[in-house]
């Protein structure tokens, strides 16, 4: 196979470990814990995996480990450093009892169901250290909710002799290891379920979980795309770039990538919601800033969108919940052939004032909205083009304004969606090493015998050897929430917190970054080798959140 010089040279990078786990371990026990909300409702659904203690790993002395087979699957979308996590967990493995194996299940949590899985041995994964993608053993969003399900898990558990399936995925897929978890251990399967923090979204994260890998670079690659674009805008003068990130939900991708590059704009829907503002008062904002700037002589500049605004817009957010109901399982729907028919019906059954919302909408985002839900019943809202819907209403205004004299400028505008371009990059230094060491985290816990856990690295803004390696019980971070039309137990999203540093950071600069006399930051591409303050640096989030920022 033909490979880049830099993948030739990444092939031999040795993420770093904390020290604590470079020999032998001590676990120590934390404190009991509970879930975040609704305790009653997850210590009833979760009797066997509720209320466990956080676990910390110290450097100890070496122990002997019984032999393990460990199953390992990874679930919904890519992010960078998963490839790390699986050599990290191997290795551990190997070191612990060079007797243990590890067993990749092929796309997801539907590798598992349908007995798809291959041995991952060292040629193998090899191959795949510090590189990008899930394509090692592949990926999928299949939900593991039916006991048949759980049930056809077991079967080849013991076929393989498999004790332990360590998945690795955002909130919804670590919800269902901890069903999983609490079923196996039910039924006394003698399979143990550890989870591993997944998603470039960063909205896994609470105060034992710092961040989710894949979320550092990922952002990395999108602020030096929006630097390249900035400096585009800056050099012809002439187009407003509407740039739209992935982050299906939370706003962290979008603050992260304004913090990196300082655009004129930014959208944060944490504070749409808060402010309970509409579409309207959103493009009154943006026409704002353009009007002002058009005034000093510049018609160009960066608008910033978070991919999940729409749901954050108190009168969407309605018509979405009306929406996800209504279709939820709906094959009267279903059966329906032609786009308008689709309308009509969706139409007739809204409440009114969401059926005023709906019909308010360009067609074809009116349509994005009612496509196909994925497993968890989430709106694919990669799929609605909000930075289109946008630039056509921010137009609209301007023309109107420039009909009554208080627009002068000019307004050229271009549309961007930076989602899939970032998801699969080479690892950062962060990201490759973040994930070695929360795969590596992931044996100890299994040979432990541990359950019911997800991998846990804290201290992430100190050298990689200072980090904190342990175990948090997923029940920790459930509350209930209503799903397909019932109320069911999931993993709480971490959203932009608008009293926190990150957000408060920014909403100290922004006048200053939308004003003609602001500079743009271009971060260039991620570097790999050179000195550690270049190429080692955690999330500009991370470093406020932990006061660490110089
Ligand atoms: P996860 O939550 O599974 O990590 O996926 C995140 C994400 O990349 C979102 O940012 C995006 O909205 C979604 O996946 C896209 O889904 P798909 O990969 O199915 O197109």
């Amino acid at each position: 196979m033909k490979k880049s010089a830099l993948q030739i040279a990444r092939a031999s990078y040795q993420p770093k470990l904390p020290a604590s786990l470079k020999g032998g371990v001590v676990l120590t026990e934390g404190a009991k814990t509970q879930s975040v909300a609704d305790q009653d409702d997850i210590k009833e659904l979760f009797p066997n995996t509720y209320g466990m203690p956080t676990i910390k790993f110290e450097a100890g002395a070496k122990k002997s480990y019984p032999k393990v087979n460990v199953g390992v699957i990874l679930s919904g979308g890519q992010a960078p450093g998963g490839h790390n996590v699986i050599a990290g967990l191997f290795d551990g493995l190997k070191k612990l009892n060079p007797e243990n194996k590890l067993y990749g299940f092929l796309g997801g949590p539907s590798g598992l169901v349908d007995h798809k899985y291959m041995e991952l041995t060292a040629d193998i994964v090899d191959e795949y250290r510090n590189t990008g993608g899930f394509d090692i053993i592949g990926s999928g969003r299949t939900k593991l909710e039916e006991t048949a399900q759980f049930d056809k898990g077991i079967e080849i558990c013991k076929k393989l002799g498999v004790n332990a399936i360590v998945i690795i995925g955002g909130d919804d897929s670590n919800t269902n290891a901890c069903v999983l978890a609490e079923y196996y251990a039910q039924k006394k399967a003698g399979i143990q379920v550890i989870g591993c923090p997944k998603t470039i979204d960063g909205d896994l994260k609470n105060e034992m979980i710092e961040t989710s890998f894949g979320f550092d670079t990922a952002c990395k690659v999108y602020s030096e795309l929006i630097g390249n674009i900035q400096r585009d805008a800056n050099s012809s003068k002439k187009y407003y770039h509407f740039i739209r990130l992935m982050g299906r939900s939370a706003s962290h991708i979008t603050l992260e990538c304004a913090l990196q590059s300082q655009p004129n704009i930014c959208i944060v829907s944490e504070e749409v919601e808060a402010k309970n503002m509409t579409l309207m008062d959103v493009v009154d904002d943006i026409v704002k800033v353009i009007v002002d700037r058009a005034k000093a002589g510049a018609n160009f500049g960066t608008i910033l969108i978070p991919e999940g605004l729409i749901e954050f817009i108190p009168a969407m957010k309605k018509l979405i919940a009306e929406l996800n109901d209504l279709l939820a399982h709906n094959d009267e729907f279903n059966s329906l052939h032609t786009d308008d028919e689709k309308r009509q019906y969706v139409k007739g059954k809204l409440a009114p004032d969401s059926r005023e919302v709906y019909r308010s909408l360009p067609k074809g985002i009116a349509r994005q909205l009612t496509l196909d839900r994925d497993p968890h019943g989430n709106v694919q809202v990669s799929l609605v083009e909000t930075e289109k819907l946008l630039i056509e209403m921010v137009a609209k205004l301007l023309a109107a304004m420039k009909a009554e004299g208080t627009y002068v400028g000019k307004f050229a505008a271009i549309n961007h969606f930076f989602g899939y371009e970032g998801r699969c990059a080479i690892p950062s230094n962060f990201d490759a090493d973040y994930c070695y060491a929360l795969g590596y985290t992931a044996s100890f816990l299994i040979s432990e015998g541990k359950t019911g856990y997800m991998s846990s690295v804290r201290n992430l803004t100190a050298p990689a050897s200072e980090w904190v390696a342990g175990g948090v019980p997923i029940t920790m971070m459930m509350n209930m929430e209503r799903r397909h039309g019932v109320m069911k137990p999931v993993i709480q999203k971490a959203l932009v917190r608008l009293d926190g540093e990150p957000f408060k950071y920014f909403e100290a600069h922004r006048d200053e970054w939308a004003d003609v006399t602001s500079t743009y930051i271009y971060p260039g591409p991620i570097q790999y080798f050179g000195p550690a303050e270049v190429c080692d640096q955690p999330s500009i989030t991370l470093q406020l959140e932990q006061h660490k920022l110089r």
